[in-house]
């Protein structure tokens, strides 16, 4: 019986599986060189972390490995149920947090490897926020887990945006969008006409898969041929500068506002002119969560800062027995 002992969190609703201990070797060298032996050697990792039976298209995988450079902390890998992803927000924030709960990180900041790029995790202190005290009535079981800092910001790899106003034909209708890389490759579209609510779900999912499906039957990827595989579609909202629906590779929608998607869509404002170095922009997700954003520019580069919060929700052990017909996850 093999045991993977993992912690879950949920960042503005969107779950990460935190695995602290790769259980093989992955060897030395880069994040993306153990992402690649990971990649060709124990891809029944990631299904058996978050596949059915165990979990489901939702969830975000976090492995955390050994950084080469050693400027940082910390290497992580991102998966799903589908792949890898180059960088998640909401996920590096779900890392952090559930490393504060652990007591593996302090508040401040720490620098951490990603297939994409380094980035730099700021973990806020918790005087004068609401919400962290523990309610009056509230029994705990076991470990008080009320105390932990879990707000976190996640300055990213530079954005940018790639097109500007591509046209796209879904089912008779032609709506336009940008290209824009946040650490994954993201469609930005306005013009669709579909309210962006949970009452609307299915319609929005069906529309943002089809429009990923005309993206690849005409030829329209990221730099260097890269598959645009997350879509946005955004619409306005009495809470936030913006709310939007994010469509991930395995079909599932982001629950949080989408880190990587945030800093996609900071870099397109910032190109057309709306958005300001250092303005706060807030994003809200379908869900109803907010992220908080803003740019830097440093040189001719475009620096996304994501800010939100992240709740530990379960640990447990994943046992993995190998008699079972699943157990390697469908
Ligand atoms: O927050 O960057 C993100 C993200 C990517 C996919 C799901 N969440």
């Amino acid at each position: 019986m093999k045991r993977i002992p993992f912690l879950d969190s949920h960042t503005g609703g969107e779950p990460t599986r935190l695995i602290e201990t790769p259980p093989f070797d992955l060897g030395t060298g880069s994040v993306v060189e153990k992402l690649s032996r990971l990649k060709k050697e124990h891809d029944d990792f990631r299904t058996t972390v978050l596949n059915e039976p165990r979990g489901s298209d939702v969830l975000v995988g976090a492995l955390l490995v050994e950084p080469a450079d050693p400027t940082c902390q910390f290497g992580v890998i991102f998966f799903n149920n589908v792949g890898y992803l180059g960088m998640c927000g909401h996920g590096t924030i779900g890392l952090i947090a559930s490393l504060a709960y652990r007591g593996r990180v302090a508040e401040g900041m720490v620098r951490v490897e990603t297939p994409v790029g380094v980035v730099e995790a700021t973990l806020h202190g918790m005087s004068g926020r609401a919400g962290v005290e523990r309610p009056q009535n509230h029994r705990i079981i076991g470990n008080d887990i009320s105390a932990y800092p879990n707000r976190v910001s996640v300055k990213n790899i530079p954005a940018y945006r790639y097109l500007t106003h591509i046209p796209v034909t879904v089912a008779g209708k032609t709506i336009h969008g940008d290209v824009a890389w946040g650490g994954n490759w993201f469609f930005l579209v306005h013009d669709h006409g579909l309210d962006v609510t949970m009452q609307n779900i299915e319609i929005l999912q069906n529309f943002a898969w089809s429009v990923r499906e005309q993206l690849a039957a005409n030829g329209i990827t990221g730099k260097n041929g890269a598959e645009i595989d997350h879509i946005e579609l955004f619409a306005s909202t009495p809470d936030a500068n913006s709310k939007s629906f994010v469509l991930c590779p395995g079909r599932a929608y982001d629950r949080s506002p989408c880190g990587t998607g945030t800093s996609a869509k900071l870099a397109c404002l910032y190109a057309d002119g709306k958005l300001q170095a250092g303005q706060l922009w807030k994003q809200q997700s379908v869900v109803g969560s907010i992220f908080e954003g803003s740019v830097q520019v440093e040189g001719e580069e475009i620096i996304p800062t994501i800010t939100g919060e992240a709740w530990v929700m379960a640990e447990g052990v994943i046992l993995v027995d190998e008699r079972d017909p699943f157990g390697k996850g469908f």
